[in-house]
């Protein structure tokens, strides 16, 4: 049994979902199996209802690919070209089973990471999810996807909208879409 394998149980039975990692510039390599597994919403029936959205752009997902063992992170840039607030509910893929919205934040000097129920983005505005920030984070892999290639990835709205997009799968040193 690995280090890391062994110290999940006791991260699980000890640690809040706010947990301080090592590094501010890295958001998933030290961010280990840490999160409240149980308060994650089962979304699959709205996905399934949902239409798809217009006038919500999703431009350059990337995916930072981590061993799979290890969580990976999803980023990109979100438009709201509607009228009204959006609010971004869930992700999923079918390369992961367990797919998370999440914040790194900084505090007294360390990067902290939490689940976030919903990102709310004004009418007109653009939120760029990137390393240091909003992620989407991937546990749990059916199909590990590989370098190079891409990965599909659907997003879910409030008002049953959705968006499918296709990410391009990064090497783990990436620090950004051109960054393969
Ligand atoms: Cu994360």
């Amino acid at each position: 049994m690995s280090q890391l394998q062994s110290s999940v149980g006791f991260l699980f039975a000890t640690l809040l979902a706010t947990t301080p990692v090592a590094a501010a510039d890295s958001d998933h390599s030290e961010h280990h199996h840490h999160h409240h597994h149980h308060e994650h919403i089962d979304y699959s029936k709205e996905f399934a209802a949902a239409q798809p959205a217009q006038n919500i752009l999703v431009e350059q997902c990337w995916i930072r690919l981590m061993p799979a063992n290890v969580p990976s992170a999803g980023y990109f840039s979100l438009t709201n070209n509607q009228k009204e607030p959006i609010e971004l509910l869930a992700a999923r893929t079918n390369n992961f089973e367990l797919t998370m919205l999440h914040l790194t934040y900084e505090e007294e000097g360390m990067a902290k990471m939490k689940e976030t129920a919903g990102i709310t983005i004004d009418a007109g505005q653009r939120l760029n999810f990137e390393p240091g920030g909003y992620h989407v984070m991937f546990e749990e892999p059916t199909t590990m996807p590989k370098v190079g290639e891409e990965m599909d990835l659907e997003l879910l709205f409030d008002e049953a909208q959705k968006i499918t997009t296709t990410c391009r799968v990064n090497s783990a040193k990436a620090r950004s879409y051109d960054d393969e």
